[in-house]
């Protein structure tokens, strides 16, 4: 494992080994039999580009009136839980008495990507956000607390963990490409992202 800086983002490349890799997919797997991947609106009216779900007291929702969280599926039912493997990472990476009440799962298939925006719709922002790449290698732009400052990229790979923090928690970020055929572990290709958040 090692970890480097990217303009304060904690990146730990290689946290995760193959064993780990492989049994955080097959708890994925188990959140989306309970809560299918879905391509929500985004305000201005276009389906996202990536497909999500979530697990937790709250899923990331967008539609024609915003971004937030909401604590049901658009069917009524419950989020699922999420899952030992997801909190025994929080428990071991993140400081402080609070648990996330969202964990957030994005799929990229080849062509996917995510413009580059802030974390803004938690309440407290003193809570990092933890994030695990799975799958896929992607481009990933870290920049500043303000939007169109100076940026830097780095590549995530499967097993790495990234953690917005502290001055960074702000920080614009988003995902350029993925490297398609770049992991063997999803069998049909393509990159999950996990992310946990703490909410309200
Ligand atoms: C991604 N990640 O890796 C996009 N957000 O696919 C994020 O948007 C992100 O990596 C908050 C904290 C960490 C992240
Ligand atoms: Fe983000």
């Amino acid at each position: 494992m090692v970890e480097i800086d990217v303009k304060g983002v904690r990146l730990l490349k290689g946290y995760l080994d193959r064993v780990a890799q492989e049994a955080l997919v097959e708890d994925v797997r188990e959140i989306v039999r309970k809560a299918p991947f879905r391509r929500p609106m985004t305000p201005w009216g276009k389906p996202m580009r990536v497909k999500m779900t979530s697990a937790g007291r709250y899923g990331w929702h967008t539609d024609r009136s915003g971004y937030r969280y909401i604590d049901a599926q658009l069917d009524g039912r419950a989020w699922p839980q999420i899952p030992g493997s997801v909190l025994a990472l929080w428990d071991a990476l993140i400081e402080g008495e609070r648990r996330p009440d969202c964990l957030l799962v994005n799929y990229y298939d080849a062509k996917a990507k995510m413009g580059m925006h802030q974390d803004k719709d938690e309440r407290d922002f003193g809570w990092s956000v933890l994030s695990v790449s799975l799958g896929d290698t992607a481009r990933f732009r870290v920049g500043g607390t303000e939007r169109g400052g100076e940026t830097q990229s780095v590549e995530l790979e499967s097993g790495d963990v990234a953690i917005l923090g502290g001055a960074a928690r702000m920080a614009y970020h988003g995902i350029d490409r993925i490297k398609p055929g770049s992991s063997t572990l999803l069998k049909d290709g393509g990159r999950i992202n996990l992310t946990c958040r703490v909410v309200d």
